[in-house]
């Protein structure tokens, strides 16, 4: 049997989030830390055209990012529609240990941000721009199932395996903390968040159970508050894989036809170290890492498999 997980994070590129989150590990670091160090890398990644720098705008041409961050102790910060700042992770982690407040969002999030004295860049890249123009000759919104090889449209052949980062870790003191970051879903509606930087939805952590995170179409994560109701399936004794995929069948049940081309997919930790996920459709992946630094990368089942 594989050694216990102290880090999980969604996706491929999950795993050089993971090794920055190991990194922090080894220089004392705690889950925190942990979850920060690896959502940064994604931010940073102009590769990645979900999270961060490079991620794909608005319909209006505006990066916008969503983040947030919670703590074994229940310390949670967010930000939501971020501009031109691009650690959105670090921004909600000042929003939760400098502010009175859990969250900020659009302008009020990027003044915090300045005064805080994070940088500012403009997010949009060549690639992303290029993107959004040839979006703009159908403005059609729609979202489509974004896996390990197709785009956020759903097109064979695309990017793939470009999404929302989750993350759950488990420091050295053996408490818990978790973080998600995105730039949303690309050529949202200018204003619009979805599930990831609202807790409970996108991530929640109860250092008694453990924790999970989401991503996908969160309009559909924020329905069935996701993200907590995988770690109260845990509470009551199931293990990973199967509360993700409990909290997946009730969505379908829920939204029956509605959810038949949307994609949701649902990654947990629990505080034993066993990682475990599940999604509406295939193609969700995700990396494991244990203390020593060894990642493997999984692939989730899927309800219509
Ligand atoms: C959102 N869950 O904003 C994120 C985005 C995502 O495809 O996971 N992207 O709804």
């Amino acid at each position: 049997p594989a050694a216990p997980a102290v880090m999980v994070s969604t996706w491929d590129f999950g795993a050089r989030a993971n090794a920055d989150g190991i990194a922090a590990r080894n220089n004392g670091g705690l889950a925190l830390d942990m979850v920060e160090a690896g959502a940064r890398n994604a931010e940073g990644d102009p590769n990645n055209t979900s999270v961060g720098l490079g991620g794909l705008p608005d319909r209006d041409g505006r990066v916008t990012l969503d983040a947030c961050v919670m703590t074994w102790a229940g310390d949670i910060g967010a930000v939501c529609a971020l501009e031109d700042v691009v650690h959105a992770v670090s921004v909600a982690r000042a929003v939760m240990e400098k502010t009175p407040h859990t969250m900020l969002v659009g302008p009020g999030a990027r003044a915090f941000a300045v005064d805080q004295g994070f940088p500012t860049q403009n997010l949009l890249t060549a690639n992303a721009e290029a993107a959004w123009r040839d979006w703009l000759k159908t403005a059609d919104y729609a979202p489509g199932i974004n896996s390990e090889n197709t785009d956020w449209r759903g097109t064979p052949g695309g990017p793939g395996n470009h999404d929302t980062i989750g993350l759950l870790a488990i420091g050295a003191d053996n408490r818990m903390a978790g973080a998600c970051s995105t730039s949303g879903m690309a050529f949202k509606m200018r204003g619009r968040v979805g599930d990831s930087p609202i807790v409970g939805a996108g991530l929640y952590v109860d250092d008694e159970v453990g924790g999970a995170t989401a991503t996908g179409v969160g309009e559909d994560v924020v329905r069935v508050a996701g993200s907590h109701a995988v770690v109260e399936a845990m509470r009551a004794g199931l293990d990973p894989t199967a509360a993700c995929r409990r909290v997946i069948e009730r969505l379908a049940r829920l939204r029956g036809a509605k959810v038949a081309n949307s994609q949701v997919a649902l990654l947990a930790l629990d505080k034993a170290g066993r990682a475990g996920a599940f999604a509406l459709q295939p193609g969700f992946t995700y990396a494991v890492t244990d203390a020593a630094g060894v990642t493997r990368i999984e692939r989730a089942g899927a309800l219509f498999a």
